[in-house]
């Protein structure tokens, strides 16, 4: 690298577009990543940093603090930046992430920072409601400190104009509804189709997926006070949602729902402020969130700061480039994300918590106990969980949980309105003679809607979705 040329700052600036060229600055490197561009697995963000240095950009999308990352920036090195140059403070940036809260030792962390985490699948149903410190944590940025006197939660689209609520106006000024909904993320078991053929995004097991008791005041109840009318519904089409976490240029997370999720009777959409009886921790939105039950996490929107009554969807990335299922057959290359709609209700799910895959069980004992969780997207109920310990050869069908095992104040929902999980449970004797168990589970919902057997045909380059027969080999020794 020796022989390569020296560049000032002054001439990496010159390179900040695809027709100028995009370069950008490493420890003292320069780098022409032009054709790297449009296949950045994190979309057009990068030309954020066309002509600049990337460690401030890298250090709010602490994905690239890995190995390959860096292999990839090295093949597109052309020169070495002025001595004087790389020395810049602006070089150099303050952690976006030092004011992220602190996390539970159990969980097992994908990323750091941003902060995504899940629970170890032998705890996530040792509870029906997920205790808060371990319900799974999905930030795309650094967590916002928000202030719950200054706080206000503004709303546009509405014929008075911009109405502007504090917290304490959507306190008193509204019933308290409680509803105990699971949040699951799109990339719910994204590790099963990396398997098949790698896909991007972050590696998640079985637990991106928890079941709370939020409450809060409905979205409609909000909308309906501030003059929400048939005028207004007569042109809307969908509500958007965005949060205080903002990008390096001040682009805040954001996402929308269809206004009859949002504004009909059995939606029950939340402004919620309380997680399982409290204030919200700051990892779950503090100090208000959208709890939109039987859709998709990414339109949970945390830290709630604005939402906008629109004939439009959300313009945002993640509504609009992202949090979307292809074919099979789509690969970066060909996928056009205009053409396939945004995730909302999600599928038929269901996972094995109890038994890991490759471990072992004691072949003096008569019977096999698996566990394990399901649920089904838009307030379809889980209606049944079957469960196999030869691969799919013979069934048995689990026990659901019942409401009454669970508390009395969770009585079972009315039709299409089944927001919260199911746990279940089945024991089975162990089959004579067996060195290996197939175990699988299989879930089927009240519009009789149930999983595919294998990942591979709903395998798409993003890896959302994933929802086929969950399947553990537990050996018997
Ligand atoms: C993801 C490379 C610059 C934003 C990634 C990934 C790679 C990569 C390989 C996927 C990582 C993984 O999932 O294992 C690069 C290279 C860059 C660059 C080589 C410079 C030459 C940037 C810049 C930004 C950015 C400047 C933002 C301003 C992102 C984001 C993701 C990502 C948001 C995550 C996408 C997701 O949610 O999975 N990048 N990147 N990248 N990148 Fe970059
Ligand atoms: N809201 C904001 N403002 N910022 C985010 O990064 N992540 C979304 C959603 N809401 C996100 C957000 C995604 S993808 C998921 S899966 C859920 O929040 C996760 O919610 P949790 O962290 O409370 O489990
Ligand atoms: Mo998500």
């Amino acid at each position: 690298t020796n022989s390569l040329p020296v560049y000032s700052q002054e001439e990496v600036t010159k390179h900040c577009s695809i027709e100028k060229g995009v370069w950008v600055t490493y420890k003292g490197g320069v780098y022409d990543i032009t054709d790297f561009v449009t296949v950045h697995p994190g979309g057009d963000k990068i030309l954020l940093a066309a002509g600049k240095a990337l460690e401030p950009f890298w250090a709010l999308y602490g994905v690239h603090e890995q190995e390959h990352v860096l292999e990839i920036l090295s093949e597109y090195k052309v020169g070495i930046l002025r001595a004087e140059d790389s020395k810049k403070d602006d070089i150099k940036s303050a952690d976006p992430y030092s004011t992220d809260p602190t996390r539970h030792p159990a969980l097992i962390v994908n990323s750091v920072k941003p902060f995504n985490a899940e629970p170890p699948p032998v705890i996530l149903t040792d509870n029906y409601i997920t205790p808060t410190d371990i319900f799974f944590k999905r930030n795309h940025l650094p967590v916002p400190r928000i202030d719950p006197k200054t706080y206000r939660l503004e709303i546009e689209g509405l014929p008075g104009g911009t109405v502007s609520l504090t917290l304490d106006d959507l306190k008193t000024l509204f019933p308290k509804r409680t509803l105990i909904a699971t949040i699951q993320c799109a990339g719910n078991r994204r590790s099963e189709m990396n398997k098949v053929k790698q896909v991007k995004g972050l590696n998640w097991g079985i637990a991106a997926i928890s079941n709370a008791k939020w409450s809060g005041a409905y979205l409609r109840d909000v909308l309906y006070h501030y003059g929400f009318s048939p005028e207004v519904a007569a042109k809307a089409r969908h509500v958007q949602f965005e949060g205080l976490d903002v990008d390096v240029t001040g682009t805040p997370y954001g996402a929308s729902i269809p206004i009859n999720k949002a504004m009909s009777e059995e939606g029950d959409v939340l402004l919620a402020y309380q997680m399982n009886g409290e204030d919200l921790p700051a990892d779950h939105g503090f100090p208000v969130r959208a709890i939109v039950p039987g859709v998709v996490g990414a339109r949970n929107i945390k830290w709630l700061g604005k939402i906008v009554i629109s004939e439009e969807e959300s313009q945002s990335h993640w509504q609009q480039n992202d949090y979307k299922g292809f074919s099979p057959g789509t690969d970066w290359d060909t996928v056009d994300f205009k053409s396939a709609p945004a995730i909302q209700e999600l599928p038929v799910q269901s996972a094995i918590t109890n038994l890991a895959d490759g471990s072992s069980i004691d072949r003096d004992m008569d019977k096999v106990t698996v566990k394990g969780y399901a649920w089904s997207g838009g307030g379809r109920e889980v209606v049944r969980v079957d469960v196999s310990l030869d691969g799919g050869k013979t069934w048995h069908v689990a026990k659901l949980q019942s409401s009454e095992e669970i508390e009395s104040s969770a009585p079972s929902p009315p039709p299409g309105r089944a927001w919260a999980w199911k746990l279940w449970e089945i024991e089975i004797p162990l089959p004579e003679g067996a060195q290996e168990l197939e175990v699988v589970c299989k879930a089927v919902d009240s519009s009789y809607n149930t999983q595919p057997d294998s990942v591979a045909p709903i395998w798409n380059l993003r890896g959302v979705l994933t929802n086929a027969w969950h399947q553990v080999r537990v050996k018997v020794k």
